[in-house]
């Protein structure tokens, strides 16, 4: 189905930015699907509302000088793009990787509108990042870049204003010197960032919240539409960052076999299902590589893969026969010809821990052929949340239990999966998940920005 306003503003997108691949992927993604609510609703198109969504309210752009080890002069650049405030202040992570550009970063925050929507709670959408590589530097590196990031990016942000957190890249260490450094200039001591550590201000489940939020959300949507569960499953995983690591280890929790992780090397199989401790001493620890899972373990019939890229068709990560992927690591990188091949080994559900990880025609595939798909905004809502928690925690001054923050968590996954449901069969895409998220998320957001006039 086509639709003459959605068609010209995704023409008029294209043509001002054609090199924002990324951006324009996830923005056509979003804009398609919202047909039906575009059509039954004709005030949006008279207030310019998806013009409006599609076009951050502020995009900052900066460079960020540091010294490395040997005392050269080292440059990368920061950005941190402000994309959509009408339900709350701008939340989004910050990404460090050699792969971010302005695209990359667009793509990251559109879709954060939505998703932070979806968890019913008062956050806006938001992202940033650097092209700098946190791999093989040492602390005092990676000190100084954050420290020289955060000077030019806290006269943008506040507790009230825009709340970044962490992303790929960015993790426990790098939270702590961001917000030393923002505290140092700002002279305060708020909820900054989240994503904190325990001692200033962090919140119980946060670190796990992505990876646990993925499964609690797999097993709602295996319930309701499949009446199963994760248990007795045999799980992919791809990735073995934090959403991989606590998706595997809530997944195993659950009754789940995981039998596959990843790094940008390659990934690993082992059929008696990975032992976490080990990835958790190599990846968490050791700051190492997955490729020494295989002689740390022990297993025998496990194997390593050596590959160009996570994704390699025909020889990936997801060429192994299983119940459920759940691809864990960067976008793109569930591809059509590993779609395929998880069709053909009989694969019952793909769930999105990473943003975007599944090509569109890869995500067309998977559900012409009857497979389930969780889509990022709604799968990897998790993580946000409990940043919303973690908000909500430092406010008040009080910190909550594990199971307090759980409990929450899991409330907030079931009630994304029951949303997205819901707005699919509103809107005539009975059991659509995808087409449910981008209609409830976007819903919250329209109504908001229609109240609150043209600015
Ligand atoms: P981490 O940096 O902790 O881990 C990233 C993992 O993915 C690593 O195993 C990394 O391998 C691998 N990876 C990263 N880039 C590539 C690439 N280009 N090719 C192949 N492998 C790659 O990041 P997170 O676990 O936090 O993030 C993973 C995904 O989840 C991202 O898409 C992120 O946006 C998304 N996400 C994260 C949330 C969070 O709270 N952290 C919340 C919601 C979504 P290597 O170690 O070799 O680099
Ligand atoms: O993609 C994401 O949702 C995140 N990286 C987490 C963002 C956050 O503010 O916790």
């Amino acid at each position: 189905m086509s639709n003459a306003y959605i068609d010209s503003v995704y023409k008029n997108l294209a043509d001002k930015h054609p090199g924002e691949t990324e951006f324009l992927q996830a923005a056509k993604e979003v804009l398609d699907s919202l047909e039906p609510a575009i059509k039954a609703n004709k005030r949006l198109e008279e207030a310019g509302l998806l013009e409006r969504l599609v076009e951050p309210e502020r995009a900052i752009l900066f460079r960020v000088s540091w010294v490395d080890d040997s005392g050269k002069v080292q440059v990368n650049r920061g950005y941190r793009v402000q994309f959509n405030s009408a339900i709350g202040p701008y939340k989004g992570g910050l990404r460090f990787h050699p792969s971010v550009n302005l695209s990359v970063i667009k793509f990251l925050g559109f879709e954060q509108i939505f998703k932070n929507s979806l968890t019913g709670l008062p956050l806006g959408g938001g992202k940033g990042g650097s092209d700098f590589d946190p791999k093989a530097k040492s602390d005092d590196e990676v000190m100084r870049f954050c420290q020289s990031f955060m000077s030019e990016l806290w006269r943008h942000i506040g507790q009230f204003t825009d709340v970044p957190a962490g992303d790929i890249g960015v993790g426990g260490r790098e939270i702590g010197y961001l917000f030393g450094q923002y505290k140092k200039l700002q002279g305060e001591f708020s909820g900054v960032l989240t994503g904190k550590g325990l001692s200033f201000g962090g919140s119980l489940v946060r670190t796990e919240a992505t990876g646990y939020g993925l499964c609690y959300y797999a097993n709602e949507v295996l319930s309701q539409l499949a009446s199963t569960s994760l248990k007795g499953k045999t799980v992919a995983i791809s990735g073995s960052g934090n959403v991989a690591i606590f998706a595997a280890e809530k997944a195993t929790q659950l009754g789940a076999k995981v039998v596959t992780m990843s790094d940008s090397s390659g990934w690993v199989y082992d059929p008696h299902g990975i032992n976490l401790d080990i990835i958790k001493e190599i990846k968490l620890e050791q700051r190492g590589r997955i490729s020494e899972y295989v002689l740390k373990s022990g297993s025998i019939g496990c194997e390593y893969q050596a590959s160009k890229k996570v994704w390699d068709a025909g020889e990936s990560i997801w060429s192994t026969k299983v119940d459920i992927a759940l691809p864990c690591a960067t976008q793109n990188e569930l591809e059509l010809e590993d779609a395929k091949l998880l069709v053909k080994n009989g694969c019952q559900m793909v769930a999105e821990g990473a943003n975007m990880p599944c090509t569109p025609e890869a995500a067309e595939y998977l559900k012409k052929h009857g497979v389930l798909f969780g889509p990022a905004k709604a799968a990897n809502a998790g993580g946000v949340a409990t940043s919303g928690l973690e908000m909500s925690q430092n406010s008040e001054r009080l910190s909550w239990t594990f199971e307090e923050v759980d409990e929450k968590l899991q409330q907030i996954m079931k009630g994304i999966v029951d949303d997205s449901l819901a707005a699919a069969e509103k809107y005539g895409k009975k059991g659509d998940l995808a087409a449910g998220a981008n209609i409830a998320g976007f819903e919250r957001v329209a109504e908001a920005m229609l109240a609150q006039g043209i600015v």
